[in-house]
């Protein structure tokens, strides 16, 4: 046999397979997700949005409104180009209602912010179907394997069959990463051993998952190889297993962008959506960013809806993305503005700490409220 089974897969008897689900159940955690979304939108409100409900405050729109409010929005990180539109468009807004007050500006900046969060289709990954294959991809460090550890946890809390395959075979520690989370997470881990090649990986891993009953699969990838090249060639291989080895499969290929990487990393998603069809994003770490501003170009440069928002380093920190709760966040006026002081995170590839008793209750909560 080419792959290992690890952590609980031997558990299940091979020939009793769990019953495949077809209702699953969404925790209603509104509350508790708008008050996560809204904690780690603090640096982006504060060093940047904090200051647009400033300068927009009470008086007359005139030349220096807009140029503060370019240079801002700039700032947030939205991207030239995204900033220009929007600006365009509230010029051509301002002139056609005859708008003559900042606060009247802040109302149409406010909706024309919320008009490129368009609302995307159906998350696949949640249609009842028996085997959904997940495919998760992006650079080295941008949050993909503890992601797939908060997605796993998440699904499995809502009675999902779930198991994950470590098709990161590139870094030996990339699969004992995977492994902590899986234990984490408590569910099963389908890996091989380092080097190995890793679209014979996923194919093995789809094909155990699929004899065992479990209806979904995500799939860890390496995030560098030897060259940028290669990297793209192997992604394109294991989406074409993916395809080969279940219908419509992958369901999703969620593309993790790290939000403090800034406008820089929009560059690098277009060369991923260039390599294999990217359904949608997970942008992590927006808690230790001022840059909240990017998931306006990741709509409008990359034509991608954000389904899901790293908030932390923890299990349970994962939050389903919101427009509406986003907007809110980012213009909540009860906290006055900050200078932007950025902090950087710094990136490590092995796991973080174990999570602590403290976390465990916080999880149980965060989905025992419904
Ligand atoms: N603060 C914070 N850190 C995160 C988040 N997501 C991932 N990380 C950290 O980012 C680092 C790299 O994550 P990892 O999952 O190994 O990235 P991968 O190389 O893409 O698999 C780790 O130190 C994680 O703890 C997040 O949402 N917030
Ligand atoms: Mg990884």
């Amino acid at each position: 046999m080419r792959f290992l089974i690890l952590a609980h897969f031997q558990l299940f008897p091979t020939t009793q397979h769990p019953p495949p689900n077809t209702h699953y159940p969404t925790p209603n955690t509104q509350k508790i997700m708008f008050k996560s979304l809204r904690d780690s939108l603090k640096k982006t409100r504060q060093s940047v949005f904090g200051q647009i409900v400033n300068a927009l405050g009470a008086g007359e729109i005139d030349e220096e409104t807009w140029e503060d409010l370019e240079a801002l929005l700039i700032q947030a990180d939205m991207g030239v180009e995204t900033t220009l539109f929007v600006v365009e468009r509230l010029q051509n807004r301002v002139r056609d209602e005859g708008a003559t007050q900042t606060d009247q500006l802040l109302a149409l900046l406010k909706e024309e912010l919320r008009a490129i969060l368009v609302e995307p289709d159906d998350f696949s990954m949640e249609e009842p179907r028996e085997i959904t294959v997940v495919l998760v991809v992006g650079v080295n460090g941008s949050g993909k394997t503890t992601s797939i550890g908060k997605l796993a946890n998440r699904y499995k809390q809502v009675g999902r069959n779930v198991v994950v395959v470590a098709g990161d075979t590139f870094r030996a520690a990339a699969i004992d990463q995977l492994k902590v989370w899986s234990e984490r997470a408590d569910v099963p881990i389908i890996a091989g051993s380092p080097g190995q090649d890793p679209a014979a990986m996923a194919y093995d891993g789809i094909r155990a998952a699929r004899g065992r009953g479990y209806d979904l699969i995500f799939v860890d990838t390496a995030g560098r190889l030897h060259t940028k090249y290669n990297l793209m060639r192997e992604l394109e291989k294991i989406y074409s297993v993916c395809q080969r080895s279940v219908h419509q499969a992958p369901h999703e290929v969620l593309l993790v962008i790290d939000a403090p990487t800034g406008q820089n990393a929009l560059t690098q998603a277009k060369q991923f959506k260039q390599s294999v069809a990217v359904t949608g994003v997970i942008l992590t770490k927006l808690d230790g960013t001022s840059k909240g501003g990017m998931v306006f170009s990741i709509y409008r440069d990359l034509g991608l809806p954000v389904r899901f928002v790293g908030t932390g380093e923890k299990l349970e920190n994962i939050t389903p993305f919101d427009p509406d709760q986003f907007i809110n966040g980012l213009f909540d006026a009860s906290e006055p503005a900050r200078p932007q002081q950025e902090e950087s995170l710094t990136e490590q590839e092995s796991p973080p700490d174990e999570s602590t008793a403290d976390d465990q209750s916080k999880k149980r909560r965060w989905f025992s409220r419904s």
